[in-house]
């Protein structure tokens, strides 16, 4: 059965893949598996509706026959247990690879949203400044840590997986708005997974989706 998918039906981000939905067209990419798209209006993301699929009214959700999922990493997880090719058969390597999904989520993506959201909502509060500054902190701290980690591997642990996929979605949130060059294994990480046919199919067809919602000029 096709999966269907929601994305922004015109999309914040102004189809630079930032979106979370960009998460699961990849992994669907880098399995082969084809997938409808639903897209909603943000007002259509608060109504009864949807929110069957997300109690949150976010996007993205996944529908499969009598399978409705919300959480991009509870996704992510159901197409790489369902197809080969996001998570590795040896069982250990699998858990580790796990591991780095939630790395991606619970370690490295809060301090990078967080960032994300201050800029966005809070710079016109007397604290903007300190509170970006300790953000900033933290995610040095952490993008070190990992840098370290992978040196000069290919990807986090052995062949590409999905703990791969999440934390480059994650890094890329922070890299387009900010000089990644301290950490330049990190930013030729970002480029390889960039790289990838799948990632390039999944960026294409969510760029069109904006490129379509644009007024005609
Ligand atoms: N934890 C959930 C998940 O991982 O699925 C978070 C889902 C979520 O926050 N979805 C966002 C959403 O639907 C879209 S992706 N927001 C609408 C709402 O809550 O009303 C987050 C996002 C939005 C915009 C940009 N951007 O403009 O760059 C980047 C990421």
């Amino acid at each position: 059965m096709t999966p269907t998918i929601t994305a922004f039906e015109q999309s914040p981000d102004r189809g630079r893949g930032l979106a979370r939905d960009m998460r699961v067209r990849w992994a669907l990419e880098e399995v082969g598996q084809p997938y409808h798209v639903r897209l909603l209006s943000f007002s259509a993301l608060k109504q009864s509706e949807h929110r069957v699929r997300n109690p949150f009214g976010a996007i993205p959700t996944y529908e499969e026959g009598d399978l409705i999922l919300f959480e991009s990493g509870a996704i992510i997880l159901h197409i790489a247990e369902r197809h080969a090719g996001l998570l590795p058969v040896d069982e250990n390597a699998r858990a580790r690879a796990i591991a780095w999904m939630f790395a991606a989520l619970n370690t490295v993506e809060p301090p990078i949203f967080e960032r994300s959201m201050l800029m966005i909502l809070d710079r016109n509060k007397s604290w903007y400044e300190d509170r970006l500054a300790v953000l900033n902190e933290r995610i040095q701290v952490k993008l070190g840590e990992l840098s370290s980690h992978l040196g000069d591997a290919e990807w986090l642990d052995g062949a590409f997986s999905a703990g791969d996929l999440l934390m480059v979605t994650v890094l890329r949130r922070f890299s387009l708005g900010t000089d990644i060059g301290t950490f330049p294994n990190l930013a030729a990480y970002i480029a390889r997974a960039e790289a990838r046919p799948a990632y390039q199919r999944a960026f294409a067809d969510q760029l069109a989706v904006f490129t379509a919602s644009q007024p005609k000029t």
